[in-house]
């Protein structure tokens, strides 16, 4: 039968029996998008669906949301509570007074042995923002140590320490609307199609509507960069070069934005004279990328209206990270391209909740983006929470990279970790597995028993998971959206806010602290000390969030009152960076190349990252069919050039050597890395962190997981065959 041109053959789902459908926000990545869970009569989540009026996805989803309603009742869920047992070294369920009383007696050892301090707490970009709020409660406010960290440092930690350098306060000021503004877009090592398909959706459907220049920045050709008009495939690590050497462009031609500079900034002369050293012919030596194309972007981002640049892991992870986006910032600021629709230096975030942490935490300072360092900031919490100021420390402890060292030295004996799996995600994993094994007391807090890093606990907590629970999450755009719960948390496990407030019973402090039970009630307290802050939540209310499928912050209570929506933008007015005197920073960066780069030994540049179907350690999309099929095994890209030399066919196994250790991958043949460089992804256990280097970014402590050198050996393919289906196996 043939249709008329209009007509859609609409896609039928099957039928799953849904009889009620709960408003949600997607628990994987940052984009932020609303989503409806399906349950069927007997209360069970059989359905995912995009919410189509929701303003960030509009009615669309990735298909890790599609198939997010199984994660609930995914392999490997945490039941109860586990203690180890010490003589048989094996672990004996729980009841949950046992395992908390021995943690809070734990923590209380180890701190009178050896200082308040010693004992370190590690979270994650993956709980509800009143969750983080609980928790930076619970160990500002009563366990006291400084050593508290999220995995952010392995994430944005780069992103906000740019920001905060270059604007003085963290806060991405820019939207996804931008896209329908800008006349040019800068995409700086960022995946877009893959890790955040629903803004590359956005983001291509602007593009479609109103075409303007897109230039993607990335030493992979990946999907993004087929997609881009012009791809620059930079030397790994050296975008600080191309930066300063686009500004030398602009400030030689006489293209900055005079008036703008004049008004937002300082620092111009010092940033001027710092650029000169990197003229375009200089530059490309060491970035890679051409004199002529260095003058070509220089002079299409300076001279259109409205430019903007979006950036991911590829200037976050780096050596050079904190410096990238201030590279980012600066050249946004010379062009008058801040706070302005179409014209911003957005952070593209990772985690769901990326943002609430920095926001909420407390992690590296204080709630709603107050710091440990001020006197005034340290006693407005200290009295709303009702504890002496003093309790406080002056300033930030360590942060989670440099936690692990300080166990290793003996410094912290006791680590109490939330929903993150170190012995996967961070570099050099013999090294992290040599440092769990050194702890008096690992505490491991997780939806799933499973993962990796549990096998070195001595108490497992099983905590609930994304919808079974209630809160709110902050996406890259600033927009705080809802997650009502739709079910109880999985057989004996708590919600992680309720596992936080009765440990925090067995604590002196914690009984003098209120500790509310409800999540709304905690969300009233952040409200209120929201006010007159730049992440001004003061406004919003868990029914307000779900009528507009989120709200962006800063949203004030008068905003609310008359009907409004949150500000868009950041930096639209004047003069209004958080510096005192109003003006955002120009910063000169020199640039010294101290990464592991190849040499004769390890001849090929070691780069790591994502794939669309599995979600970082996959404890979640390794256990979904239709997400796990598409990769189940650890694979390695390789340039076909490359394996010809050494004679290495499409998918035979290799081992893979660094300085660290080795890992054996399938080998993959493909143009979308160069003749000198390898692509792992990084979701698979045992396999391309045993390898990275991991050096830190001095201003973020951020490890550089995208720049390591290794070679490739042939090996046995009958024997690499069993390994790696062994590790297929959860
Ligand atoms: N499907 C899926 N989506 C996710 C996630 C996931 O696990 N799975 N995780 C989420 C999280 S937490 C994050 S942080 C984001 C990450 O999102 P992205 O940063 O977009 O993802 P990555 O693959 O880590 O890295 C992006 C690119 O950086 C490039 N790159 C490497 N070295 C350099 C360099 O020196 N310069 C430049 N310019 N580029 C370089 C890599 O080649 C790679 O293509 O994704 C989020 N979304
Ligand atoms: N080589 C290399 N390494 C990398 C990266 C890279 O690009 N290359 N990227 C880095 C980046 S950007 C990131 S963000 C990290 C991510 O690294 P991790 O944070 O270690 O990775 P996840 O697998 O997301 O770990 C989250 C854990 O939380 C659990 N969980 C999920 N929901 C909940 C909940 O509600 N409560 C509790 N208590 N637990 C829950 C999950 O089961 C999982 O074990 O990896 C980093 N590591
Ligand atoms: S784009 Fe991100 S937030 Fe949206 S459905 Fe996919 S994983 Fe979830
Ligand atoms: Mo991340």
């Amino acid at each position: 039968m043939l249709f008329g041109r209009n007509k859609k053959n609409p896609i039928k789902m099957a039928d799953r029996g849904v009889v009620k459908w709960t408003y949600s926000t997607c628990g994987y990545c940052s984009t932020g998008c609303s989503i409806e869970i399906g349950s069927n009569a007997e209360g069970k989540p059989v359905a995912s669906r995009g919410v189509a009026g929701a303003d960030v996805n509009r009615g669309k989803l990735c298909l890790k949301g599609i198939f997010e309603y199984e994660i609930f009742e995914a392999t490997g869920r945490g039941k109860t509570p586990l203690i180890r047992d010490k003589i048989h070294n094996s672990y004996q369920t729980s009841d949950w007074d046992k395992a908390l009383d021995k943690m809070a007696a734990e923590i209380k050892r180890i701190q009178a042995a050896y200082g308040r301090d010693s004992f370190a707490i590690v979270s994650t970009g993956q709980l509800l923002t009143e969750e983080f709020y609980t928790l930076g409660k619970l160990t500002r406010g009563v366990i006291g140590t400084n050593n508290y960290d999220g995995n952010t440092t392995l994430c944005m930690a780069s992103a906000v320490s740019g920001y905060k350098r270059s604007f003085g306060s963290d806060g991405p000021p820019g939207c996804y609307e931008d896209f329908e503004h800008t006349d040019c877009l800068i995409a700086w090592g960022s995946n877009l199609p893959e890790q955040h398909p629903i803004i590359y959706w956005r983001l291509k459907n602007a593009k479609e509507k109103r075409p303007f220049p897109l230039i993607v920045v990335d030493p992979r050709v990946t999907i993004f960069a087929q997609f881009a008009d012009i791809h620059l495939p930079i030397t790994p690590g050296t975008d600080v070069v191309l930066q300063n050497a686009l500004i030398h462009v602009i400030l030689d031609e006489g293209l900055e934005d005079r008036d703008y500079i004049n008004v937002n900034t300082n620092g111009l002369d010092e940033l001027a004279q710092e650029v000169r050293n990197y003229d375009p012919c200089t530059a490309a030596k060491i970035c890679g990328i051409d004199e002529d194309t260095i003058r070509t972007v220089a002079r299409l981002y300076a001279k259109t209206d409205r430019a903007m640049s979006i950036w991911t892991m590829g200037i976050n992870q780096s050596t050079h990270g904190s410096d990238g986006v201030v590279g980012i910032n600066n050249l946004n600021l010379v062009t008058g391209n801040i706070g302005k629709p179409g014209g911003t230096s957005l952070s593209i975030t990772g985690q769901c909740n990326a943002m609430g942490t920095r926001e909420w935490s407390s992690c590296s300072g204080l709630p709603g983006y107050r710091v440990l360092e001020k006197t005034e900031e340290r006693e407005e919490i200290a009295q709303f929470w009702g504890i002496d100021p003093e309790f406080f420390p002056k300033k930030r402890g360590l942060t989670e990279t440099d936690i692990f060292p300080a166990i290793e030295t003996g410094e912290i004996k006791g680590l109490w970790l939330i929903a993150t799996n170190p012995m996967t995600s961070m570099a050099n994993t013999a090294r992290i597995r040599k440092t769990l094994e050194k702890l008096e007391c690992l505490v491991v807090q997780d939806s799933y028993v499973d993962v990796e890093t549990t096998q070195y606990a001595h108490i497992f907590l099983p905590a609930g998971t994304w919808a079974e629970k209630e809160g709110v999450f902050t996406n890259t755009e600033r927009r705080v959206n809802l997650t009502r719960q739709v079910q109880q948390p999985y057989a004996d496990s708590k919600s992680d806010m309720q596992i936080f407030n009765e440990l925090a019973k067995r604590f002196e402090h914690g009984q003098k602290i209120n500790f509310p039970e409800q999540p709304e009630q905690v969300f009233e307290e952040m409200k209120t000390l929201s006010k007159g802050r730049l992440v001004n939540i003061s406004g919003m209310t868990y029914d307000l969030i779900e009528q507009k499928r989120g709200i962006q912050w800063p949203f004030s209570q008068a905003q609310a009152q008359q009907g409004g929506n949150g500000n868009q933008r950041l930096y639209t007015e004047p003069a209004t960076f958080r510096y005192a005197d109003g003006r955002a920073k120009l910063i000169p960066l020199p640039f010294i190349n101290n990464n592991e780069v190849p040499d004769e030994q390890f001849p090929f540049w070691l780069n790591s990252g994502r794939l669309v179907e599995h979600w970082h350690t996959r404890t979640k999309t390794g256990k979904i069919g239709n997400n796990n099929k598409f990769s189940p095994i650890p694979f390695m890209e390789m340039n076909p050039d490359a394996a010809e030399e050494l004679s290495i066919l499409h998918q035979s196994y290799v081992r893979v050597v660094s300085r660290r250790g080795d890992a054996v991958v399938m080998v993959m043949l493909t143009q979308r890395v160069p003749r000198n460089m390898v692509f792992i992804p990084f979701h698979f256990f045992d396999c391309v962190n045993r390898l990275t280097l991991g050096l830190l970014d001095p201003h973020s402590r951020q490890p550089a997981f995208k720049q390591s050198a290794v070679c490739i050996e042939s090996i046995d393919q009958n024997l690499a065959a069993q390994l790696n289906i062994e590790s297929r196996e959860y």
